[in-house]
């Protein structure tokens, strides 16, 4: 059995999301980031980052992987989809995984941290990260502008991305003026199992959300 630790953010959800996608059986363990579960003992031995997602692989004797890259990677290595055998393919979703996990989840993230969490609103901060989100976005924008997916078919660059492209309006940053992106959300946005996914672990009203989120934000940065 599979076992993915999480809660409802974007590196969660890119997880939840493959496994949906996957339909393999997996139980979901919720961390609740404003009780810092994240920081105890037990799970920081699973994943010395103390973050989430973790994914512990009970059938692979409790084989537990940290960092969602390397989680997409692991599953989609392990059931031999959403990445391409041909060589040069596989090495194109990796690059695209490296760049969405170093890049614009990092991005995204400061540009929330700054504009939603910090009391104090530090123009040049927030424009900064804000920017940089927009330069990536425009990354994305052009690469999707011949092709429906970032990398031949939907695979785990895909994934990878996508909930942090749909938290644009959480952190603040405009996607108007990114047309193929806009369209390339709208796709993956109507799969079924990218629904399923953004449901796991529970599905917050967008009022819940914005109230739990704004108490996480706090908690996370004492
Ligand atoms: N690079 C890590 C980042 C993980 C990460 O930052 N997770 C956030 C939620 S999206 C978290 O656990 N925050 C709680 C904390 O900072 O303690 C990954 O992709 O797994």
């Amino acid at each position: 059995m599979l076992e993915l630790l999480t809660s409802e953010t974007p590196n969660g959800w890119k997880v939840a999301i493959l496994l949906e996608e996957l339909g393999v059986p997996y139980q979901v363990t919720p961390i609740s980031l404003t009780d810092r579960v994240q920081k105890q003992d037990w799970y920081v031995a699973l994943n010395p980052n103390g973050r989430i997602p973790t994914l512990v692989d009970h059938d692979a004797g409790d084989f537990a992987i940290f960092e969602s890259g390397a989680i997409l990677l692991y599953l989609a290595e392990k059931f031999g989809r959403f990445i391409p055998t041909e060589a040069q393919d596989r090495s194109r979703v990796i690059q695209w995984v490296m760049w969405q996990m170093s890049g614009l989840g990092p991005m995204m993230g400061q540009a929330t941290v700054f504009t939603r969490y910090f009391d104090e609103k530090l123009p040049s901060v927030i424009d900064r990260y804000v920017r940089e989100s927009q330069r990536l976005f425009g990354v994305m924008d052009a690469r999707l502008a011949d092709n429906d997916y970032l990398v031949g078919d939907y695979s785990i660059a895909d994934i990878a991305c996508f909930p942090w492209i749909r938290g644009h309006d959480w952190a603040g940053v405009d996607m108007g003026g990114f047309p193929h992106l806009q369209r390339w959300f709208e796709r993956i946005s109507a799969r079924p199992a990218v629904q399923r996914g953004l449901l796991i672990p529970t599905p917050p009203t967008p009022e819940e959300m914005a109230e739990k989120t704004t108490k996480q934000g706090k908690t996370i940065l004492a």
